[in-house]
């Protein structure tokens, strides 16, 4: 018989702590592949972020460390700099990259460091309970905003994505989604796109992610998957919001 699935070599065959249906296990499945398919499971190192994020390190057949709260991208810069020929990348939810962590993002996105960063953005802090994110959608209820997000109070959801793209430093910023099979295909092109560029060193590549969480959203995972298409896509747009072609760079 024909085998069609296989686990990437890159990740460790363990049952993860994630809830069932959350889609860190498919983000997982996206970065271990790319770390396959270019043959760089002996030089990648992946820096965690805090949050559900975080176990990444017990799950990936790679080098591994943990970051600070938000410092990830600060980590990953020293890393990356001390060892420029390993492939670098970073893991984190929206509360530790857009919310504590938004200077670092911001200025090791400026400076152009040739990392990748993978951003799973589920609206909330999903680990400590589900406390409002950035990306908090207008209207989202959650334990802080328990009558809904309100611009007023609570400013609205930021794109990340997009405010990434308008940095010189940064060479290919981008948003998937993880709601259906077929975004999931497009979703791996992303990822592998983003070490790609790494490897040819053109600066620093973005994934960001739309995830359900439907422990902390309060609903069943199949309706999480629909919440991600119907409420979070028209919001947070999918798409390529910059792509380096080549070392255009100074
Ligand atoms: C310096 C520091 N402050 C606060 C925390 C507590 N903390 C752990 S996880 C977390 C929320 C993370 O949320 P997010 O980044 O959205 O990740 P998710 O759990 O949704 O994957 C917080 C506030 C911490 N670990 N370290």
């Amino acid at each position: 018989m024909k085998k069609v699935f296989s686990r990437p070599k890159s990740l460790i065959d363990r049952q993860t702590h994630f809830c069932p249906g959350c889609t860190h296990g498919t983000a997982h499945r996206l970065v271990a592949d790319a770390i396959d398919h270019f043959g760089v499971q002996e030089e990648t190192i992946g820096v965690c972020g805090v949050g559900c994020a975080v176990f990444m390190y017990d799950y990936f057949a790679i080098d591994a460390i943990e970051a600070p709260h938000g410092r990830a991208p600060a980590v990953a810069t020293g890393i990356k700099r001390v060892h420029p020929k390993k492939i670098v990348f970073t893991y984190q939810g929206d509360g530790d990259l857009a919310s504590i962590g938004t200077a670092e993002t911001i200025h090791t996105a400026n400076r152009g460091e040739n990392i990748t960063i993978i951003f799973i953005n589920n609206t909330v802090y999903g680990m400590t309970g589900g406390q409002m994110a950035p990306t908090t959608l207008l209207g989202q209820q959650t334990t802080t905003t328990p009558y809904g997000r309100n611009f007023r109070n609570d400013g609205y959801p930021i794109r990340m994505a997009e405010m990434l793209a308008t940095l010189e430093g940064v060479a290919y910023s981008t948003r998937v989604s993880m709601h259906n099979a077929k975004e999931v295909l497009k979703a791996k092109k992303a990822v592998r796109r983003a070490f790609e560029m790494q490897i040819e060193g053109m600066g620093l590549t973005f994934v960001e992610l739309l995830s359900a969480c439907h422990t902390n959203w309060r609903v069943k995972p199949l309706e999480g998957q629909k919440r991600v298409e119907e409420e979070l896509i028209p919001y947070f747009p999918l798409g390529v919001f910059k792509e380096r072609k080549g070392k255009d760079f100074l």
